[in-house]
């Protein structure tokens, strides 16, 4: 890796845990990476969600690029001077938001022409073009740009889409070129189709990447079928680079691609939902919304160490969230992250002492369905 380098320290059935060495800090997988959309975990200071235990955010070309532009950021010293965090971060690189995010967006073998969903104004994404962006962000690693079709979509779809993504792949690492201390990922594409999804492998190690995504997923296909996928797709990228699951999940989502050999995840669900009132607890999830919540003295979660839950009642909870208050966003987006990097730290930790099998049987045991 270009100086972005991955140990594997352990292995345990299919799951694996290691490290991921980057100048900017050592990323411990497997890794819950908080969204970072707009220069901003919303609702967090960037020492808060350090203090969850997150080694590295995820940010958005899209984003960025519309608002407040990349070369501005540049100019302004990179996305960690200007955002105020100094550990890696890793960027996606504008082709899945474009589709799923803006108006009148047209896709050509170039790339794609799009309308902004700010202020409709017109912009062009291509793989030289997402490669610039994320260089002028500062991204510690550079996805490669890629397409992909919402599920459930024929096989011809499927597999013109994957083989766009992958001479897009090979164009990606063209325009990256050799850039020390950053790494460049390629996208598996190829839908719930097994051989789609190996001839896409296959395409990107021709190409050669720093790391590995499983894009494609999480698109509407439900859980069952995503992971009848992971039994199969992480064996088919390299064993010895990261594997990174895009935009997965709620928390029995990571659990099980953890346990199928994914070693990074990132999803905005942990602080989206901590701004509607959701909540994610070892016991399942709390809709603090509710009613019954409006005169209970107990904390979140009664095992939780993290600040909402050491500090505040439901009750209380219930109120901000009630009212309107914007502490409301922050305890429960706190919690929420607090409670993803415990569930990453328990994984590592039984990973590397042999007993994953157990851990996720707790897990599960401990977790009742509805409100909690
Ligand atoms: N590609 C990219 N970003 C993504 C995805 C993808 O397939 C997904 C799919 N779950 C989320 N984010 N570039
Ligand atoms: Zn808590």
């Amino acid at each position: 890796m270009s100086g972005v380098t991955f140990e594997l320290k352990a292995t345990d059935g299919r799951a694996r845990t290691g490290v991921i060495r980057t100048t900017r800090g050592d990323i411990r997988t497997p890794a819950f990476m908080p969204v970072g959309t707009a220069a901003t975990v919303k609702a967090m200071m960037p020492e808060s969600v350090a203090a969850t235990g997150a080694d590295i955010l995820l940010g958005n070309t899209y984003h960025l690029m519309l608002r407040p532009g990349a070369e501005r950021i540049a100019r302004l010293g990179g996305l960690h001077k200007f955002m105020n965090w100094d550990k890696p971060i890793l960027t996606d690189s504008g082709g899945f938001q474009v589709m799923s995010l803006s108006d009148l967006r047209k896709l050509t073998e170039k790339g794609v022409t799009f309308r902004s969903h700010v202020d409709g104004s017109k912009h062009e994404l291509t793989p030289e073009r997402s490669m610039e962006i994320q260089r002028l962000l500062g991204s510690d690693i550079v996805m490669c740009f890629d397409e992909c079709p919402a599920l459930p979509a024929d096989r011809k779809r499927i597999e013109e889409s994957m083989r766009l993504s992958m001479r897009w792949a090979a164009r990606s690492k063209d325009a990256f070129g050799d850039r020390p201390g950053h790494a460049l990922f390629g996208i598996q594409q190829g839908g719930l189709e097994p051989d789609l999804r190996e001839e896409s492998a296959k395409a990107l190690q021709e190409i050669g990447f720093d790391g590995y995504a499983i894009g494609g997923l999480a698109v509407g296909e439900g859980q069952e079928a995503m992971f009848a996928c992971l039994d199969y797709a992480p064996g088919q990228l390299p064993a010895d680079r990261p594997r990174y699951l895009m935009g997965v999940g709620k928390p029995d989502d990571i659990v099980g691609a953890v346990k199928r050999g994914v070693d990074m995840m990132d999803c905005v669900l942990p602080s989206r939902s901590g701004r509607t009132g959701q909540a994610w607890t070892r016991r399942g999830q709390v809709n603090i919304k509710n009613a019954r919540h409006s005169d209970d003295p107990r904390p979140l979660d009664e095992e939780c160490t993290c600040p909402a839950c050491r500090n505040y009642s439901r009750a209380y909870l219930h109120h901000v969230f009630r009212a309107g208050e914007m502490i409301s966003g922050m305890l429960l987006t706190w919690h929420n992250l607090h409670y993803y990097q415990e569930i990453m730290a328990g994984m590592r930790e039984a990973i590397a002492e042999g007993r994953f099998d157990a851990w996720e049987a707790a897990f599960h045991a401990t977790r009742e369905e509805g409100d909690i």
